[in-house]
C-alpha cells in the first residue's frame, strides 16, 4: 500500500538530552508539505559533529532531536511544487543546503547559504515547523537533514540527486565528512604538487584530507594524531610520516618545523581543539604557510593568536564542507567514486544497523573507527 500523503511510522534514534544515549523509538514522520521531500534514509555516517551537538559543544541544539547529517537515501514522496527529484530517485541529503538566491550562494567562493541551519540550530523546517513527532510531541530536526531515522523530510534545497548505481553506504560520506576534508585541501588551500602538508587529526575528516593531499601531488604528507592506531590506515591513504605528539619531547609545532626544515607549506586542523589549531598554524612556514581550520571547537572556546604568526606572511582560513557547493558539486564526486578515482570504502571501518547507534558512537569516542556507517532503513 502506498505511503504517499500518509504519516509514516518508522524507527529513529531519538536524543532526549545532552550526553544521553540514543533511544530507538517508533516516531511519526508527516508527509512533505509544498517544496519538501520525504526520503527513506538508507545509510548514514556518524560524524564527530553529531557528538559535538550531543555533548553540548554546539549552541542552540534543542531536544528531543533526531541527529545525523551525513546520509543518502531514496525519495519516497515529494510535496507540491517539487520538480528537481521524483519518488525513487537516489539522493544525498545536504547538511549544507544552498538556496542559490542569497548573496552567499551567488558568490563564487562561498557555499554558506543564509538559510542553512549550521550554527543556528533552529532544528525545524524552513516554515518553522517539524515533520517528526512521537506520541503527539514534536521532535526537532538537525542540520536541515536528520539522518538517524528510517525516514526524514527535508526542504527541497537540502537534497541532491545522484546516480542510482552509487553505493549508498559509501557515498553518504560525501554528505559531510569526506567532502569536508577532501575539499578543504583541493578547493580552499589548493595544495600544489611537490608540497609538504601536515594534517592534525586522523579521523574521517583528516583521512579525507590526506587522500586529497596525495591526489594533489604533495610529496610529504605528515599525519599527527595522539592515537597511533590510526597510523597504518593513514599511511595506506597517503601519509609519508606520522607523529604522535605524546612521543615528542618538544611542542609538536617545533617538531614539525624541524622535520620540514622551516615549516610545512600547508597545515590542516581536523580535530576541533583551539590549542591544536595554534600548533597547526605554527607548524606551517612562517613566510608563506597556508593554515587551514576544519575542526569545529566547542562554541565557547576562543583561539588565541599571536598576530605575528600571520604578519610574517602566513595565511589562515577556515572552510565549511570543503568549500563545495553541494548541490552542484556532489554528483561529480559520486561519479569519481564510481569511476574508482576516490576510494570511499577505505574510510568505512564499520557498518552497523541503526539500533547499534550507541555502539557506533562509542567506537568513534574510543578512537576505534575512521567512519562508522549506519545502515538505516530495514524496510
Ligand atoms: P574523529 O573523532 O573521527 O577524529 C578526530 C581525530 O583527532 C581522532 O583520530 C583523534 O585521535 C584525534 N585527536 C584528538 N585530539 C588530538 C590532539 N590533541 N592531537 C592530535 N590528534 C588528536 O572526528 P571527525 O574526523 O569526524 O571530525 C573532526 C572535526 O571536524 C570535528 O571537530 C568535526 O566537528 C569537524 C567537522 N567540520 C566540518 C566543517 O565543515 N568544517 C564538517 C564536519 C566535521
Ligand atoms: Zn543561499
Amino acid at each position: 500500500m502506498s505511503s504517499v500523503g500518509k504519516v509514516i511510522k518508522c524507527r529513529a534514534a531519538v536524543s532526549y538530552d545532552f550526553k544521553k544515549p540514543f533511544v530507538i523509538e517508533e516516531i511519526e514522520v508527516a508527509p512533505p508539505k509544498a517544496h519538501e521531500i520525504r526520503v527513506k534514509v538508507c545509510a548514514s555516517g556518524i560524524c564527530h559533529t553529531d557528538d559535538h551537538a550531543l555533548g553540548g559543544g554546539m549552541a542552540g541544539v534543542k531536544f528531543p532531536v533526531v541527529l545525523g547529517h551525513e546520509g543518502a537515501g531514496i525519495v519516497e514522496s515529494v510535496g507540491e511544487g517539487v520538480f528537481k527529484v521524483q519518488p525513487g530517485d537516489h539522493v544525498i541529503l545536504l547538511c549544507s543546503p544552498m538556496c542559490m538566491k542569497c548573496k552567499a550562494c551567488l558568490h563564487e567562493d562561498s557555499n554558506f547559504c543564509e538559510k542553512n541551519d549550521v550554527g543556528k540550530n533552529v532544528g525545524l523546517m524552513l516554515d518553522k515547523t517539524s515533520r517528526f513527532s512521537l506520541k503527539g510531541k514534536m521532535i526537532h530536526n538537525f542540520m536541515s537533514t536528520s539522518t538517524f531515522t528510517e525516514y526524514t523530510v527535508v526542504d527541497e534545497f537540502a537534497i541532491c540527486r545522484i546516480d542510482k548505481a552509487a553505493p549508498m553506504d559509501q557515498v553518504c560520506l560525501i554528505g559531510c565528512g569526506f567532502s569536508t576534508g577532501f575539499g578543504t585541501v583541493l578547493n580552499t588551500a589548493k595544495v600544489k604538487p611537490g608540497s609538504t602538508c601536515v594534517v592534525f587529526g586522523l579521523g574521517g575528516i583528516g583521512m579525507s584530507a590526506v587522500m586529497a593531499c596525495k591526489i594533489a601531488g604533495a610529496t610529504r604528507i605528515i599525519g599527527v594524531d595522539i592515537n597511533p592506531t590510526k597510523f597504518t590506515k593513514a599511511k595506506e591513504l597517503g601519509c609519508t610520516e606520522c607523529v604522535d605528539p605524546k612521543d615528542c619531547s618538544k611542542p609538536i609545532h617545533e617538531v614539525i618545523t624541524e622535520m620540514t626544515n622551516g615549516g610545512a607549506d600547508y597545515g590542516f586542523e581536523c580535530i576541533g581543539k583551539v590549542d591544536v589549531m595554534a600548533s597547526m598554524i605554527q607548524s606551517t612556514n612562517y613566510a608563506y604557510g597556508s593554515a587551514n581550520i576544519i575542526g569545529v571547537p566547542n562554541y565557547t572556546d576562543r583561539l588565541s593568536l599571536d598576530v605575528m604568526w600571520l604578519l610574517t606572511g602566513r595565511t589562515l582560513q577556515g572552510a565549511f564542507l570543503g568549500d563545495y557547493k553541494a548541490p552542484l558539486d556532489f554528483p561529480g564526486l559520486v561519479s569519481d567514486v564510481m569511476a574508482g578515482k576516490i576510494d570511499l570504502n577505505a574510510l568505512v571501518s564499520y557498518r552497523l544497523p541503526l539500533e547499534n547507534i550507541n555502539e557506533g558512537f562509542d567506537l568513534m569516542r574510543n578512537g576505534k573507527t575512521i567512519r562508522t556507517v549506519l545502515l538505516t532503513c530495514k524496510k
